[in-house]
């Protein structure tokens, strides 16, 4: 199956690698067969999640780095979150397509994924983009997602290192962060640091990561940037590294690395029994049947839940 873009992909090939990820995006059997066969050869590249809310500069500065890396001679895989479709594109998407092609660097790779009408799969998917890439080779694969709802949570586990980018726009202060956005970051970026109150936004967030973070080992960096002239850019490269060898130290990566790979089974068992159950005939009508008793108000939604799991052959 798919040999010829197999040889394609060990060759180097950039088509063959699009071809491949357009497969794993379909998902299914197809997908897990590809998947399988490359694992192997995945967990060789440096991965950054960098993660924010929409409209934080995320693309901006992935684009930055990206140059920087190039510079250092580093091979660049970029999986996206796009907030809209891949294909009507945003502004700064095409200008990425654009940089792209006009260098005609394949140093570069970039690939956008729809966020929108999708609930969960869609970081798992991010993940498993980023493992083709892995596999081909490129040395640093940065994935962008959008920090709203759980997908901030689950980035956690495919970013070696995560950068959560924040702007100080009016009203957002500090306090009212999400504590899961606070969480998942090993650098915080103050974004669009050419705006008022940025400095002081940026003290402010520093003062409460010290103040909750003052157990830690790794006690998060505060980086402001100014991602449309590349300013503080070079600091944020610096950050990213030095998170890299506070993780080289003492055996972090490879407990991080058993910690994702955990958490890759899990996910995909979940989402498997959750599918298997559901098929069931005999579950479809368990459900029928019982929703009748809970609409009367014979039972209580626990009991029906109980009752049809219960019922499950073990
Ligand atoms: N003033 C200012 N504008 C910026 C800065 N960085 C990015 N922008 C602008 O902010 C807008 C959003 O930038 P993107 O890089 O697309 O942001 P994003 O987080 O990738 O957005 P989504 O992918 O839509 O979530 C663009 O118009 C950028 O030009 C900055 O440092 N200062
Ligand atoms: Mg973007």
């Amino acid at each position: 199956m798919h040999a010829e873009y197999f040889n394609g992909f060990y060759r180097g090939e950039i088509l063959a690698v699009s071809r491949l990820m357009s497969v794993v995006e379909r998902g299914g059997e197809e997908a897990e067969a590809i998947l399988n066969e490359i694992f192997p050869k995945v967990g060789r590249a440096y991965r950054v999640g960098v993660t924010g809310l929409t409209g934080a500069g995320k693309s901006t500065l992935v684009n930055e780095l990206t140059r920087r890396c190039r510079l250092r001679g580093q091979t660049v895989g970029v999986v996206a979150e796009d907030p809209t479709s891949p294909f009507s594109g945003g502004a700064i998407l095409g200008d990425r397509v654009r940089m792209q092609d006009s260098t005609g660097d394949e140093g570069v790779f970039i690939r956008s994924i729809a966020s929108r009408g999708s609930e969960t799969g869609l970081s798992a998917c991010a993940n498993e983009l980023a493992d083709v890439l892995d596999a081909f080779g490129r040395d640093i694969i940065f994935l962008e997602t959008i920090g709203i709802g759980q997908l901030e949570y689950r980035i956690r586990y495919s970013g070696h290192t995560t950068a959560v980018v924040l702007t100080p726009d009016a009203g957002d202060d500090v306090q009212s962060l999400k504590s899961g956005l606070m969480e998942i970051g090993d650098i915080f970026v103050v974004n669009k640091a050419d705006r008022a109150h940025a400095q002081r936004y940026a003290d402010d967030l520093r003062s409460m990561l010290e103040l909750t973070g003052s157990s830690r080992e790794w006690l998060p960096p505060v980086v402001n940037t100014v991602a449309v002239k590349g300013e503080g850019v070079d600091e944020l490269m610096e950050a990213i590294e030095r998170h890299r060898a506070y993780l080289s130290d003492g055996g972090r990566f490879e407990q991080k690395r058993i910690e994702s790979l955990q958490n890759r089974i899990t996910t995909v068992v979940d989402e498997k029994t959750k599918e298997l159950f559901w098929k069931r005939d005999h579950t479809k009508r368990m459900l029928e049947d019982l929703l009748e008793e809970v609409v009367s108000g014979q039972k209580s939604p626990y009991q029906a839940a109980n009752e049809i799991i219960a019922a499950q052959p073990r």
